[in-house]
């Protein structure tokens, strides 16, 4: 195992990264310079870091390879070579003679190929390159970076749906130098307020639609849900946290018009029987709607499994979807069965939550990365590749006395581009609960479309 920080060290040698005052393309000043292309230069090097970047992908769908020219051509090249992934070529300007092909190289359409990049800054290099492979016919879903500036471009592609792997973070950069006291402090304050400060390369980008995701979705349960949103225009979901099985069922047969999903807690209902399923059942085919068990496992994969086959609930037998925390890793979201949509919790919606942003971006990796996960939960954007659960919605209340903090239909929309909404006492808890999840439905399909 080649040792990243090591790498780090070897290559800062090189003189791959700068500090002073650099002016940069944009006439923006800059404390620090990065430019990885002398690491070509040390073939024990690249082969290093061939390996490391190798490493990123390992669990990735991939046919071929292909480097943003120029500076990650000799890179990919390299992992070609270390991997035996056939390499493809992609010009920097089209030849006015001959084919006037821009991807050289043996290829077929459909092929998955890895994207290989030096330095990601505003994204605008990778999403030509990105346009020109798909152009071809090819398809990219994985790109692996070596260095992030942290100015937008990974967010941006992220946000399109792709997903980016990077090395090493300007940041992580900057820690690593630090500690092996290649940097003083005052010079490591500085940059990191450059980073902070620095106006992101701001890009706005429109959210995918309805129709775009539909097309993203491998899941059957995702699918399902966006097809019943499309068809009755409603991106609802109703918590129907109520402890009397007969109220619930009264209830769903009278607002499942409104929407895409029922989400219970089962384990508050005082007289749960299997019965109770079973009439839930035939109304949510009758209504078209899904079921959603919030049972937010959190242990570890052996008991969830039996939790969520066994016991009084049999959730497997039943849930269309289920809601799990990321806390005990990995494994532990591969016990449920492939046909159930798994929903995991990124970011809570109460006062003093834990899930900070560094564990929502650890939750939305392991998220990607487990094919029956088909979104979170969660209080801000997430990338295209999962859809976006957001409770704590009501119009009328700004929280409660027990840390729920709630929001408009309106600003999660706008400002987190979720995709469904999930209220609970703004319906239940209405005087008139049909006018209610009549009134959340409009609001959200409106708030939708205002947001596309
Ligand atoms: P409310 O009555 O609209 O506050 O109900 C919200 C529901 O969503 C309730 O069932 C919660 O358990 C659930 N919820 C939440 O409010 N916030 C979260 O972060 C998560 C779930 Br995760």
């Amino acid at each position: 195992m080649i040792n990243k920080e090591k790498f780090l060290l070897k290559s800062y040698e090189l003189g791959i990264i700068k500090f002073g005052e650099f002016t940069l393309k944009s006439g923006i000043l800059s404390p620090f310079y990065v430019d990885l292309r002398p690491l070509a230069s040390s073939p024990v090097l690249l082969k290093e870091l061939s390996q490391l970047l190798l490493g990123m992908i390992k669990d990735c769908r991939h046919e071929l390879i292909c480097g943003v020219p120029y500076a990650a051509l000799p890179m990919a090249t390299a992992m070609s070579l270390d991997s035996n992934i056939p390499l493809i070529i992609k010009r920097k300007e089209s030849k006015n003679y001959g084919t006037k092909k821009m991807l050289e190289g043996i290829f077929a359409q459909g092929q998955y190929c890895i994207l290989v990049e030096d330095v990601i800054t505003s994204g605008k290099s990778l999403l030509e390159t990105i346009e020109e492979v798909e152009k071809e016919g090819l398809k990219v879903k994985d790109i692996v970076v070596v260095l992030d500036r942290q100015q937008g471009g990974k967010e941006l592609l992220e946000n399109k749906g792709y997903q980016v792997h990077t090395l090493f973070s300007i940041e992580d950069v900057i820690d690593i130098l630090y500690n092996h006291e290649f940097l003083n402090q005052s010079q490591v304050i500085k940059i990191k307020d450059f980073i902070k400060e620095k106006p992101k390369v701001q890009v706005s980008i429109p959210r995918l639609t309805y129709e775009q995701k539909l097309e993203m979705q491998k899941h059957p349960v995702s699918k399902k849900l966006i097809e019943i949103a499309l068809s009755k225009k409603t991106n609802l979901i109703a918590s129907l946290d109520i402890s009397k099985a007969q109220e619930i069922l009264n209830l769903a047969d009278k607002i499942g018009e409104y929407l895409v999903a029922i989400k219970l807690h089962t384990d508050i209902i005082s007289d749960f029987s299997e019965n109770f399923i079973h009439e839930l059942k035939k109304i949510s085919a009758a209504k078209n709607f899904l079921l959603f068990e919030d049972r937010k496992f959190a242990d570890i994969g052996n008991t969830q499994q039996m939790q969520f086959s066994g016991g009084i609930y049999k959730i497997s037998e039943w849930a269309d979807l289920i809601t799990s925390h990321v806390i005990a890793g990995e494994a532990s979201l591969e016990v449920f069965g492939e046909s159930t949509g798994v929903v995991t919790i990124a970011e809570m919606s109460s006062k003093g939550t834990l899930t900070d942003e560094n564990y929502k971006t650890k939750a939305v990796e392991i998220s990607n990365k487990i094919t029956n996960v088909i979104g979170c939960v969660a209080q801000s954007k997430l990338p295209a590749s999962l859809l976006l659960f957001t409770p704590g919605v009501n119009l009328t209340e700004s929280g409660d006395e027990k840390g729920q903090q709630f929001n408009t239909p309106e600003k999660v929309f706008s400002e987190y581009h979720t995709d469904f909404i999930i209220v609970g006492r703004g319906i239940y808890g209405a005087l008139d609960s049909e006018k209610s999840a009549k009134k959340y439905q409009e609001e959200g399909w409106k708030a939708y479309l205002k947001s596309i």
